[in-house]
């Protein structure tokens, strides 16, 4: 296989609704996609990343740089680009995750197309699978909007919500939910880092509510502080932002820094390490579930493939189109009975729809 294009198209794709988190608030997915041409097939994917180092320290206009000119390269140098050797030829880089993933996922997929296998059948879980659909509800300006949003999704069959929380927003909606929904939903909770240790004691206050997990409530990194805070309440930690790679993981679970693990492949430098956590993980008996970033079809389909392993017993935040976009430059996914299907096709098994694509591509670049 020798590369003989890649095309970067920067994209920007309104939000059914604006998504507040913690760390800011979107009404648009701005991301890009990576479009490798090899004189075997063609190759997708998606940065995961914000304009914004908000969420990571990576972000759209600095992963472009990075991508350009310190990881193509590498990857062209190879004498064959091939995603299993991309890793090591990208290692002298430090960091940058989201870039290496976005780079490996578009060659493994032109690799796997070349070979017509599926990217599910490539990491050893089933096409046609059928993964269970949680959602990731966003912080609202009130209750009756909350309680609004979540009986929508689940009259829409989502098995699972996850409710963002921040200091201000954390009792008060968990307890308007569980009342109006009941002790049987399973439910989670997601901080994206706002607490901080002088929060045990509250934070302690949500083991009331029978929680599946409470998501990255302390500073990204810090599994000391993690590990402390496990001890003092009864609500699962499972970590995100903090696990950047296989050995966090393995250090984090020796820690007990967390009791179970979000994988987002995008976050650990893309499926191949993204797998590699799926086993320590399985290996040790901790749950792994698949995270989200509102990626496009174009990120939805590769997670889709990774969250049919064994090892992901929890519902991911692998939502259907719908629940992010009026309209995705892919054919949509659709929740049937609150799960999502693994496509099937070759690599990641889709395609961007090019009349579509064209309409939300605001920028193409030739790397
Ligand atoms: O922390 O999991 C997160 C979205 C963007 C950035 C970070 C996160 C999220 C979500 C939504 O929670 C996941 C999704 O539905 O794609
Ligand atoms: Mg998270």
């Amino acid at each position: 296989m020798k590369i003989e294009r890649v095309e970067l198209l920067h994209i920007a794709i309104p939000l059914v609704k604006p998504f507040r988190t913690s760390f800011g608030s979107v009404d648009s997915k701005d991301a890009f996609l990576l479009h490798v041409i090899t004189d075997e097939a063609e190759g997708w994917s998606e940065f995961a990343g914000d304009p914004d180092p908000l969420y990571c320290s990576e972000f759209i206009a600095g992963a472009e740089i990075v991508i350009r000119d310190f990881l193509l390269p590498r990857v062209k140098a190879l004498p064959e680009p091939r995603a299993a050797a991309a890793g090591a030829a990208m290692a002298p880089v430090k960091g940058n995750e989201l870039a290496k993933a976005a780079l490996e996922t578009a060659l493994l997929d032109a690799e796997l197309r070349a070979h017509g296998m599926p990217l599910a059948t490539y990491l050893g879980s089933t096409t046609g699978q059928r993964v269970p659909a949680g959602v990731s509800v966003g912080i609202k300006d009130s209750i009756p909007e909350l309680l609004d949003d979540v009986e929508e999704y689940l009259a829409d069959g989502y098995v699972r919500i996850k409710l963002k929380i921040e200091p201000g927003w954390d009792l008060e909606p968990l307890r308007a939910v569980r009342e109006r929904f009941g002790d049987a939903l399973p439910l989670q909770v997601d901080a994206n880092t706002a607490y901080t240790l002088a929060d045990a004691e509250h934070l302690g206050k949500l083991d009331e509510f029978g929680l599946l997990l409470i998501e990255e409530p302390l500073t990204e990194n810090d599994l000391r502080a993690h590990a402390n805070l496990q001890r003092r309440i009864n609500t699962p930690v499972c970590l995100d932002e903090s696990i950047h790679s296989a050995r966090d993981a393995a250090t984090a679970i020796a820690m007990e820094a967390c009791r179970i693990i979000n994988v987002k492949p995008a976050r650990v430098g893309g499926y191949l390490e993204a797998r590699r956590i799926h086993d320590v993980a399985q290996a040790n008996g901790v749950p792994v579930w698949c995270g989200g970033m509102l990626e496009t079809g174009i990120g939805r389909a590769p997670n889709l493939a990774l969250a049919a392993l064994p090892g992901f017993t929890l519902p991911g935040d692998t939502s259907a189109t719908s629940r992010y976009y009026a309209e995705d430059i892919t054919e949509p996914f659709v929740l049937e009975d609150g799960c999502l299907r693994v496509p099937s096709g070759p690599g990641i098994g889709i395609d961007p729809l090019p009349d579509t694509l064209a309409r939300f591509t605001t920028a193409t670049h030739l790397l």
